[in-house]
């Protein structure tokens, strides 16, 4: 097993490894940038060192810095966290040239994952469901007319390169894709040194369902169930919960393990999510697949009882899972809500400042992962997310009663937080029915 660990990262997912590393007996080396210096979490690493200034750019995004670090407190692995360098190959090599267990797949499984023309490759090869649409990557316009008169319109052009969002342009007709076909390539490459784009069909207003798989350095995988992240503002997720409300389980166990048969097809050793759109008659097709630990992996965690971080770090280690598919059950239901330094009235505009004020939650069935303490000034270098309130109950109904119980015990001053947001959430009538499409929250935001 590991000795020490780096972190490559900050706020609250920093000290949800820092966390694990100390109960698993490992060292905690956190670094960190000038806007996070002083910060209360980082007292509870082992070590922290300094890697720059506040721009991502000058430290949590700068390899040769983390790389330094690295070396300077001799750790045996480095844990991205998400976001910043967790999805980057070249960081995943030059940590193994450095020979520094990376905390997450190999660089080729991530290359191999995170272009999505390889992926959805793969994924047809696995039995895993995809929108029909182009074999491969297309060029040609005619070959892409020709896929479109096939699976009928509207459809939509998305870079191989591309990702949450990212890279995409919805076509309803033939001069739309013509036209499309050369833009979208041509952003494809500006955006992502990658014009490789294809075609599929367009689905409009499913659910949002995602499949939390990890495999081993032995070829294990595994899945761990879906969470439903249809409650989301321009790909920016609001609420988060696992099991889906309302899907028949025969169609979940399917979907499920597909996602599990796509990870050990790929030779992938990790955690990652396998996501899915799921349109009214509770067809799934594969969207991508995040090689990385999400910011929602609680909800996971509350109704399997298994500990993401510390499988992780087992599996980076070349430990195999200590468990098997059959070990693994869903107990209860669990939601997160993502608390935003944001003002909703403000059209969700960042609030940085600093916390005179903060309350937490607590209580059965309650847990807040954040790094934030009374007097915490919340820099305005990076995402606003400021913390996450996580509860589980036996089912949806007290989970929902619980989640509206704790949101109200919170108090944050004087930033606005999407505190108030998730409170009517709790309380509206097609929330709380389940089932509500990823367009749902916009929607409700124009009334
Ligand atoms: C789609 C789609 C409809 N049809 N693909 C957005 C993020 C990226 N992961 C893929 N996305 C979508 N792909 C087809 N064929 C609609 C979306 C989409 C979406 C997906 C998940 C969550 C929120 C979304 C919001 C808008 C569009």
């Amino acid at each position: 097993m590991f000795s020490r660990i780096l972190i490559a990262n900050r706020g609250e997912i920093a000290l949800r490894v820092i966390r694990a590393c100390r109960e698993m007996g490992i060292e905690s080396v956190c670094v960190y940038s000038k806007a996070d210096e002083g910060a209360a979490y980082l007292r509870l690493a082992d070590r922290t060192i300094c890697i720059g200034g506040p721009s991502p750019a000058e430290s949590y995004l700068n390899i040769p810095r983390i790389i330094s670090a690295a070396e300077v407190a001799n750790v045996d692995a480095i844990h991205p966290g998400y976001g910043f360098l967790s999805e980057n190959a070249h960081f995943a090599s030059v940590c193994r040239d450095c020979k520094i267990e990376f905390i997450g797949p190999s660089p080729e499984a991530m290359a191999k994952l995170g272009d999505k023309v390889e992926c959805k490759k793969i994924a047809r090869e696995s039995k895993v469901p995809v929108f029909p649409g182009s074999e491969g990557a297309i060029d040609d316009e005619g070959e892409a007319v020709k896929v479109a008169a096939k699976i009928g319109y509207p459809v939509i052009i998305k870079a191989a390169a591309g990702g949450g969002g990212r890279g995409m342009r919805v076509c309803h007709n033939e001069a739309a894709l013509r036209s499309g076909l050369k833009q979208a390539s041509n952003e494809a490459m500006n955006a992502f040194g990658n014009g490789s784009v294809y075609v599929e069909k367009f689905l409009e207003g499913a659910r949002h369902v995602e499949i939390q798989v990890v495999g081993d350095k032995h070829g294990n995988a595994v899945h761990l169930f879906e969470r439903d992240c249809s409650a989301q503002r321009r790909h920016q997720k609001i609420i988060e919960e696992a099991p889906a409300p309302l899907i028949d389980a025969r169609r979940r166990d399917d979907v499920a393990k597909s996602a599990a048969r796509l990870v050990k097809n790929a030779q992938y050793a990790g955690a990652a999510t396998v996501e899915f759109l799921m349109d009214e008659r509770q067809n799934f097709y594969m969207l991508e697949v995040n090689t990385r630990l999400q910011v929602e992996h609680p909800v996971t965690e509350m109704i399997t009882g298994i500990d993401l971080v510390k499988t992780q770090i087992l599996v980076a280690a070349g430990e195999p899972l200590p468990f098997k598919q059959r070990d693994i059950k869903i107990n209860g239901h669990a939601m997160e809500c993502r608390i935003n330094a944001e003002d909703p009235a403000r059209n969700f505009a960042p609030c940085p400042g600093t916390l005179t004020t903060f309350e937490c939650a607590g209580g059965p069935g309650v847990r807040l992962d954040t790094h934030c303490v009374p007097g915490y000034r919340v820099p305005p270098n990076y995402d606003s997310m400021i913390g996450k309130l996580i509860v589980h109950a036996p089912d949806r109904e007290q989970c929902i009663a619980r989640m509206d119980r704790a949101l109200g015990e919170m108090r944050i001053e004087p930033i606005k937080t999407t505190i108030p947001l998730q409170q009517q959430l709790m309380r509206n009538s097609a929330f709380r029915a389940g089932g509500i499409d990823i367009h749902f929250l916009e929607r409700l935001l124009r009334n």
